[in-house]
């Protein structure tokens, strides 16, 4: 197989609930698959405080934390886990920067969004964290393990 030598990684990707009002959901899971990273968990979910304020605990001292936790938890997310070689820094790529003002156009907060208080999709920002997050947000059976038939070298 093409990618047998290299560290499969996982990532977690939510549709933020900006990104659900505003219809994007199809768009954003799109690009994810169109690049080749294989999707093995999916759910759209309202988000309870306590996991929104444990999701983010790294931010809990800046001064927009408070309106970050009412962001998250204001409408449903989609929450997913994606699997691949590289995928989470190439799903960094793939996201752009966190202000989307400064997002390079191709990136989805580059062409979809204005505010880095909206911007639209979060993604995980290192391999462990990629974990810990799909551990966080997915009960144990709704990780799916599988091949792709007509790709197998996505594992
Ligand atoms: P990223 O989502 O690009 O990894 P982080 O981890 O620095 O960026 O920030 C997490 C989330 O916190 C961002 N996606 C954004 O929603 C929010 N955030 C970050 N910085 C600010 C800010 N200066 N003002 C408001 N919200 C912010």
């Amino acid at each position: 197989l093409v990618a047998s030598m290299e560290q499969v990684d996982e990532t977690y990707i939510m549709v933020k609930p900006d990104g659900v009002q505003r219809g994007l959901v199809g768009e954003i899971i799109s690009r994810f698959e169109k690049k080749g990273f294989k999707l093995t968990a999916l759910k759209l979910f309202q988000c309870p405080k306590e996991l929104a304020e444990e999701h983010y605990k790294d931010l809990k001292a800046k001064p927009f934390f408070p309106g970050l936790i009412d962001y998250i938890t204001s409408g449903p997310v989609v929450c997913m886990a994606w699997e691949g070689v590289g995928v989470v820094a190439s799903a960094r790529k793939l996201i752009g920067s966190t202000d989307p003002l400064k997002a390079e156009p191709g990136t989805i907060r580059g062409d979809l969004a204005v505010q880095t208080g909206r911007n639209v999709v979060h993604g995980s920002d290192s391999p462990e964290n990629g974990k810990r997050e799909i551990g966080l947000w997915f009960k144990e059976g709704e990780v799916c393990q599988w091949t792709p038939a007509q790709a197998p070298w996505l594992r």
